[in-house]
């Protein structure tokens, strides 16, 4: 496998207008016919004059230009590719192939899933249904018909709207749609099956009337209305928001069970994992249910962002990527509650990308190289992505940015274009310079801030002086500053906001919250006439993905926890106290927690003005896996020791005023996902899992009670998490009793799966290995691997890295069962082995021993190639 670059982009040589596609579909054998009006690109900078198209694990039976067949002589099949010598400037070719759908397991292209027949194109999976230019800047019509058994296969889908439908005889039907909107081919869809559909129709501001349709297999029929809801208040934000309507007759969505992504916004055929469209009460979680409202709209708005504008290349991934992420988080903050959304979304920031920007495949927002593109779907560039984006809005304010996007949507509908086009439709709808700024897309790496502050009492002057530094990452040894922006506050000895006076300015602007801009490696910040020496609250809201290595003291964060007006920094004060506590038991397992933790805690607990949301998320210690992202070494065992003990101490030490919470919170009600109930059953659950890991009696009965009664899947799985963890007996018992209950229904069973992986329980790899075996489990299902495999290795830290390595060798023997099957998946797995660098010298051994077991294998995919070669050099 080899690297591809950036720097050697190339526009295409030659460029197809418009796609007519025939499939005669049969999952053991499907007929593929193409007709791709072809000419040669005036814009082609260089090229040998041959048309090269892309295809793979296609049989190639006929193939004729202009309509006159070709002899073998006259092209050339390659493994991935097909060569035609002197065509003409503009010509029609036609191609014939046969592909198997049922043993497509690497569920990239046309493959079959459970009894359906369904596509997964993006990045590069057209060219396993057709030959074809397989790349974004390729933009085409396509009119797609598909022929198949009436039985078997009565709905049949694809991209734009449906133009024709026969009946053929012989028990055979036709469909024809045809998409006026030119798209890549990564974009193309099919679907196939017996399905049924929830219907609705949503009317457009400008009046037009759009049929909706969510597909799934008719015993899923119940489970839909989530999604439906979800879809049509995405559609009037985004009316609303972004001034964007949509655009064809029909928007469908399809629920598929065999999935690698979360979903895929083909246009006007979004196909999904069926885990984020199907939701009941009793079936899904509140968690649950906030992802499907925010992928339904994230993939809805990618038709602005990524299919009427897309990318040029795939090193712009983060072009639609980013920008997405940060429109569907903008909408799950209007419609939810905006402070705990940003709490969730700075969680998964530090959760997964700060670790992937200090690891050894650390890359730019946007990459420079890649040898598999399909590695590159990841933290960086979909979260830091957003994150990138939102420093821009912030930058413009909501008025300048409204008009850059607008700028951007009416400059560029129905262009393949690049991140840098995107940074200058906000530089000249804001007149802003944005060059240091456009650093964020090609350099890696999280700056550390550091701050120190001084108070001089005699003029009044508080001087933040800030300083950034950003770690070198693999291929860029030296960093240049970054363009920072620094939201800031200061408290008063009451806890109230001071107005805000720099040093040179003679009005000072209300109290609140500025935006200071660091440019320089260095810059120091006086704030005037001040009484006495304030609390500083620092990046309120979390303005920039940066760490900040701020050593306030613990009296600071105690005040900032009881009194900033910033709701993400009241929660940001309470976690850095807490990961301080926890690694100071880390250190010393016989350290106390000093009172005024106790105690801030109980007032925080007990206070009736609180948003119950966001009081769940401030005391919710920091995970074991962040605590060990926090040491120079990670401690697995003393991490674990010490966040056991936090908890079994607050649950003992508060347990009246736990107790209390957990009654009060506790609801009879049928369930409703309003930010409040789902605020309520947060806290409540929060209170019950701090209650048994005390031990408590009381706590148990309730626990036990909630779970046999539980009417929402929520409070069944905060009980049953917290029975498996509370012991032996009355662990099994609550599972065999939950898979009793739920064995039909697999994304349940999903759940009984991870709750397993993810138990502290010493004998976990055991029972992991046995559920490998379970009747329910599949490797051929992603789902499946997530649930039990990729939880246990991701979300499972004590047990995973089990000092005898056998966590790391189970993970490298799957990595292996699954590199022939699906090498996405595989290589995706891998990914948890591969900062093995943070851990003891025995445990490095151990993991590197694996990574380098699984580089010896024979045919390795060039997915789990690149992750394993790079996580060795
Ligand atoms: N484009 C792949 C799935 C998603 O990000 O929407
Ligand atoms: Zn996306």
């Amino acid at each position: 496998p080899h690297a591809i670059h950036l720097k050697d982009y190339q526009p295409p040589e030659f460029l197809i207008d418009s796609v007519d596609l025939s499939f005669d579909l049969d999952p053991e054998r499907t007929r593929v016919e193409a007709k791709l009006a072809v000419r040669r690109n005036p814009a082609a900078t260089r090229g040998d004059g041959d048309l090269r198209l892309h295809g793979e694990q296609l049989n190639l039976e006929w193939v004729a230009v202009n309509g006159n067949p070709l002899t073998p002589s006259e092209y050339e099949v390659q493994q991935e590719t097909l060569t035609l010598h002197r065509v003409p400037d503009h010509f029609s070719l036609e191609t014939r192939v046969c592909i198997h759908p049922s043993l497509n397991t690497a569920l990239e292209g046309l493959y079959q899933s459970g009894e359906m027949l369904c596509t997964q194109c993006e990045a590069e999976g057209f060219r396993r249904i057709t030959y074809f230019l397989d790349r974004p800047d390729v933009m085409a019509t396509y009119s797609t018909t598909l022929v198949a058994d009436k039985k078997r296969f009565p709905v049949l889908l694809s991209n734009g709207n449906p133009v024709e439908a026969q009946d053929l005889g012989g028990g055979r039907h036709l469909m024809r749609w045809e998409d006026p909107f030119p798209k890549p081919s990564y974009l193309f869809a099919l679907i196939a099956g017996d399905l049924k559909a929830v219907e609705d129709s949503f009317t457009t501001a400008s009046g037009r009337e759009v049929a909706l349709k969510i597909y799934t297999e008719p015993q899923n029929l119940d489970k839909c209305d989530h999604a439906m809801r979800s879809l049509k208040k995405a559609m009037r934000w985004d009316e609303e928001r972004f001034g964007r309507e949509y655009d064809l007759d029909i928007f469908m969505i399809v629920a598929v069970s065999h999935f690698n992504m979360g979903a895929m916004e083909n246009k006007g055929l979004n196909v999904f994992n069926d885990k984020f469209v199907l939701a009941r009460p009793d079936t899904a979680t509140d968690i649950d249910f906030d992802g499907i409202e925010s992928v339904i709209a994230h993939e809805y708005f990618h038709n602005w962002t990524g299919n009427r504008i897309t990318c040029r290349d795939w090193f712009q991934l983060s072009l639609k990527e980013g920008f997405t992420v940060y429109r569907d988080q903008e909408f799950s903050a209007d419609v939810g509650s905006r402070g705990v959304k940003r709490i969730s979304d700075v969680r998964l920031l530090r959760a997964h990308q700060f670790p992937e920007d200090e690891g050894p495949m650390a890359h730019p927002v946007r990459p420079d190289s890649y040898i598999e593109i399909n590695n590159f779907y990841t933290a960086t560039v979909y979260q830091k992505g957003a994150e990138v984006v939102r420093m821009q809005a912030n930058l413009l304010g909501p008025k300048l940015f409204r008009k850059a996007t607008d700028l951007y949507f009416e400059r560029h509908d129905g262009q393949a274009v690049t991140t840098d086009d995107f940074v200058r439709c906000m530089e000249e709808a804001s007149g802003r310079d944005l060059e240091q700024f456009r650093r964020w897309y090609r350099q890696a790496g999280t700056p550390e801030l550091s701050v120190q502050d001084a108070f001089d009492a005699d003029s009044g002057r508080y001087t933040l002086t800030i300083r950034q530094h950003t770690p070198p990452t693999p291929g860029q040894p030296l960093k240049e500053p970054f363009h920072i922006p620094i939201a800031v506050g200061l408290l008063g000895s009451s806890g109230e906001d001071l107005p805000l006076l720099l040093e040179g300015e003679s009005k000072p602007t209300a109290p609140g919250t500025r935006v200071l801009e660091l440019t320089d490696t260095e810059q120091s910040f006086s704030f005037v006439g001040l009484e006495s020496r304030p609390v500083p609250s620092l990046l309120r809201g979390f303005p920039a993905p940066v760490k900040l290595k701020a050593e306030s003291s613990d009296e600071d964060l105690l005040f900032l926890m009881a009194n900033d007006s910033d709701g993400f920094n009241r929660w940001d004060a309470a976690q850095t106290l807490m990961q301080r506590l926890l690694l100071a038991l880390v250190d010393d397992a016989e350290a106390k927690l000093p009172d005024p933790f106790f105690a801030a805690f109980e007032q925080a607990l007990l206070d009736p003005a609180s948003d119950k949301a966001l009081l769940a998320e401030v005391l919710t210690p920091p995970s074991e896996g962040y605590l060990g992202d926090q040491m120079a070494v990670v401690d697995v065992d003393g991490i674990h020791r010490a966040r056991s003990a936090l908890g079994r101490l607050v649950g003992e030490r508060l347990r009246d005023a736990l107790l209390e919470v957990y009654r009060a919170n506790d609801s009879s009600e049928p369930y409703v996902f309003t930010p409040d109930a789902v605020g309520r059953r947060a806290l409540k659950n929060l209170a019950l899992g701090y209650l048994m890991k005390s031990g408590d009696a009381e706590a148990l009965a309730a626990c036990q009670a909630q779970f046999q009664s539980g009417s929402n899947m929520t409070d069944v799985m905060a009980a049953l998490r917290y029975l498996v963890d509370y012991g032996a007996e009355a662990g099994t018992r609550a599972l065999d009793d939950f898979y009793s209950r739920w064995s039909g229904e697999p994304l349940v069973v999903d759940k009984w799966l991870s709750v397993q992986a993810t138990s502290p329980r010493e004998d976990t790899l055991e029972r992991v290995v046995a559920l490998m075996g379970h009747a329910d489990f599949s490797l051929r299902n992603p789902n499946r691997v997530r649930s039990l495999v990729g939880a246990f290795c991701n979300a499972n830290q004590v047990r995973f890295h089990a000092p005898d390595g056998r966590g790391y060798r189970f993970l490298a023997d799957r990595v292996l069962e699954l590199n022939p099957l699906n090498p996405q998946i595989a290589a995706r797995l891998l990914k948890a082995l591969i900062r093995w660098r943070r851990f003891d010298a025995s445990r490095q051994a151990l993991m590197r021993a694996e990574i380098a077991r699984i580089l010896d294998a024979a045919e390795l995919s060039a997915d789990v190639y690149e992750v394993a070669s790079k996580a060795l050099t």
